[in-house]
């Protein structure tokens, strides 16, 4: 099969085969067959093969089973919404469906319930209005290859993140469809993927009920006007927008509320942050108190320009990029060349909701001959910025710093 096949219209049914054939190369070939290139990431061992799974174009590979690959940062200036055959993929456990039968679907909801259901995907649907958000699904990991001192983890750059359009009915519609007990406390979410091991943690989530019940969380099944790419969680999955994409359970097939906070892996011993506000540590340090990890702090880049990229000095650059935050919005985005002395402020690009990438543009002129760093900050609408400096944790979670962009200017 060629690269071309696997990524067009691949029907759902024939995933198997796809996933399949994708396994089975890249465990028996020289990477190198089947990798169209190489992306180089500005930290050690950063070199990353692009390859093709199925729905996707080339994205940068990371593990190979399960499946972790991330989008070329150049895609972040294509457009504001990540398209989806360019979106990150992210999975935990190696055994993923490789076939799902929409007809057969079914999600479950029971626990602390007066009525448990079992839907499938047409009742669902039917349960209430559709709603629609656009809202920033990013890795608790993504940047974790910038950490310094290292940390164990995928060492990634910044592509684990993305922007997309998601349809789907409120949680809070379903959860009130099955009468959440005044004894429910928290609401976990499991998908079909499974471990290989009996022993290995199964991917479980969990939000307090009242974050649940509240406004925000959806069950989608749709991305940018598509039905969700398989390997982002065909065909539904939870949509916590603010928050980080590690509670944005795909395949999901079952929800418990529970009257206790759930004492499963993914939420007391992994994706957990240091218990303060900068959710960081001297670097080195063990992790101590901690909690789980939360909403998106602000964030900004550069996507115009290159790490290390050559430009004239004096010559304009139209410069160009994007924040995003928990959920707040987006107030200013500045940019310095001169290492934070002196902030220059950009044009906003058009809001698309507080969940959103927001774009920045503005025309700047590298004044300077050699290597220079240039800087992007964030405010959002409740005040809060990056921090000059990295932050450290040992998990390599929620890297939010200014990043420093280095450019040759000649
Ligand atoms: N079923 C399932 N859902 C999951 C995961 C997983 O391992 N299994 N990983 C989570 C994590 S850690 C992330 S970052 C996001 C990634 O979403 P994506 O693969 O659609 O980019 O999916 C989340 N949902
Ligand atoms: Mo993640």
């Amino acid at each position: 099969m060629s690269d071309s096949q696997q990524r067009g219209g691949l029907d759902r049914r024939h995933f198997l085969q796809a996933a399949l054939f994708a396994g089975a190369g890249l465990a028996t070939q020289p990477l190198q067959a089947l990798a169209a290139n190489v992306a180089r990431q500005p930290f050690a061992n950063g070199d990353r093969d692009l390859v093709s799974y199925p729905q996707k174009r080339p994205l940068m590979l990371i593990t190979t089973r399960p499946p972790h690959l991330e989008t070329p940062f150049e895609v972040f200036n294509e457009s504001l919404l990540t398209p989806n055959d360019a979106f990150f993929v992210r999975y935990h456990l190696a055994n993923l469906p490789t076939r799902i039968d929409p007809a057969t679907y079914r999600l479950r909801v029971h626990g602390q319930v007066r009525q448990a259901l079992d839907l499938d995907l047409a009742a669902l649907k039917a349960l209430g209005e559709p709603v629609e958000v656009i809202a920033v699904n990013q890795c608790s990991g993504n940047s974790r290859g910038y950490f310094e001192p290292r940390v164990f983890g995928a060492q990634l750059g910044h592509g684990s993140m993305g922007n997309a359009r998601w349809v789907g009915l409120p949680l809070r519609t379903l959860l009130n469809h099955a009468g959440v007990l005044d004894s429910a406390r928290q609401v976990t979410f499991r998908g079909l993927d499974q471990p290989v091991l009996p022993a290995t943690p199964s991917m479980t989530k969990a939000i307090d009920v009242e974050h649940a019940l509240s406004a925000e969380p959806l069950i989608a099944w749709s991305m940018n006007g598509e039905d969700l790419p398989f390997l982002n969680g065909y065909p539904l999955r939870l949509v916590l927008p603010g928050y980080f994409g590690t509670y944005w359970i795909k395949h999901l097939s079952e929800i418990e509320v529970i009257d206790h906070e759930f004492d499963g892996f993914f939420m007391q011993k992994a994706y957990r942050v240091p218990d303060n506000d900068c959710q960081c540590l001297p670097a080195g340090s063990a992790l101590g108190a901690s909690r789980p990890i939360g909403r998106l702090p602000v964030r900004s880049f550069v996507t115009s320009l290159r790490e290390g990229q050559t430009l004239q000095q004096g010559q304009n650059q139209a410069l160009r990029g994007i924040a995003f935050d928990g959920g707040s919005g987006i107030r200013s985005v500045e940019i310095s060349d001169d290492g934070g002395r002196n902030w220059q402020p950009t044009q906003l690009g058009e809001a698309l909701g507080n969940y959103s990438f927001r774009e920045w543009r503005t025309d700047w002129r590298p004044r300077q001959r050699g290597v220079i760093h240039l800087l992007v900050r964030a405010h959002n609408a409740r005040g809060e910025t990056q921090p000059a400096e990295p932050t450290w944790n040992p998990g390599g979670y929620a890297r939010h710093s200014i990043e420093a962009l280095p450019l040759h200017i000649i």
